[in-house]
């Protein structure tokens, strides 16, 4: 489905996306670096491949997308100043007092549908907004990207029931699978495990799927089952890229060094090169 060289320029924009967001959280004194890195590469997917228009972000024909896992909000602050949904300028103030981009996305911020932070919420507004575009026959999907740890939030199972009940296949929701959540391991503070076979029995068309490759990603974004809202279990790693975060549940919540940032930018200059 992809060719060489989209999935070259997907990795480009990854490496470049990863570098911005760390560059951010080290200006803004603070972020969720390590589930922000790890949904890089499916945010980058998700903006290629949903249908969305930047300069009218209220577009009716527009494809729905809602960050769940709010936390991890600097990835996607970086990618809707990328597309321009919002000025450049705007992520010098991130994290200021009066700035619209906080520590959890917000509606003041164009592009952003819900506001969210609080987990185990996108989930039931994603099924929500689901049913309403099915009964007025639109063609709109909803994306959804929860974390893994927030499945533990019991309204997540809910709102599952419900896509299902109400036949949502205009719904995909992607699990961010990076195995660990604020306190360490998912499987030790709330197995979940079999994911897959516990999405499918609540009725979803499930795919297990590496959230790193590309392939694998738009393959599974474009499956399409009658009747059947779609889950995508990512498995990524968390801190993707950032050697000294990669699968540390430290770096949950952390703000890199000057000479970590600064590896980075190295290591990413590199493997660009590498690249090209
Ligand atoms: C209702 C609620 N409880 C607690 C928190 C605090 N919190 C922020 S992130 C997080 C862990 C989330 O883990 P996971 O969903 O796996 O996200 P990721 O590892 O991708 O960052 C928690 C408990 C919150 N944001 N909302």
């Amino acid at each position: 489905m992809l060719d060489k060289e989209q999935i070259k320029k997907l990795k480009i924009q990854a490496s470049e996306i990863c570098e911005k967001t760390v560059e951010l959280i080290y200006n803004g004194g603070g972020g969720h670096i390590g589930g922000d890195l790890s949904e890089v590469d499916i945010m980058i997917s998700l903006f290629n491949y949903m249908k969305h228009d930047p300069k009218n972000p209220k577009w009716t024909g527009r494809d729905y997308f809602i960050l769940s896992k709010g936390h991890s909000a600097e990835t996607y602050y970086t990618l809707l100043s990328e597309y321009g949904y919002i000025d450049k300028k705007l992520l010098d103030k991130y994290g200021t007092f009066g700035s619209i981009l906080g520590g959890h996305p917000n509606k003041k911020v164009a592009g952003v549908e819900a506001n969210t932070g609080s987990l185990g919420h996108g989930l039931g507004l994603a099924t929500g907004i689901a049913l309403a575009l099915k009964k007025d026959q639109k063609e709109n999907r909803v994306y959804v990207l929860t974390g893994d740890g927030e499945l533990g939030e019991g309204s997540n199972w809910e709102a599952i029931m419900s896509a299902a009940k109400y036949k949502l296949d205009n719904l995909t929701w992607i699990v961010d699978r990076n195995s660990l959540q604020i306190s360490g391991k998912t499987e030790a503070v709330m197995p979940l495990e079999s994911l897959k076979g516990k999405a499918e029995a609540f009725g979803f068309k499930t795919v297990e799927i590496n959230g790193h490759d590309y392939e694998q990603i738009f393959s599974a974004l474009s499956i399409r089952e009658k009747e059947k809202p779609l889950c995508i279990i990512a498995n990524t790693v968390k801190g993707k890229r950032l050697a000294c975060a990669e699968n540390r549940p430290d770096w949950h919540h952390k703000t890199p060094t000057k000479e970590q940032v600064e590896q980075l930018k190295k290591n990413m200059a590199e493997y660009r090169k590498e690249l090209a």
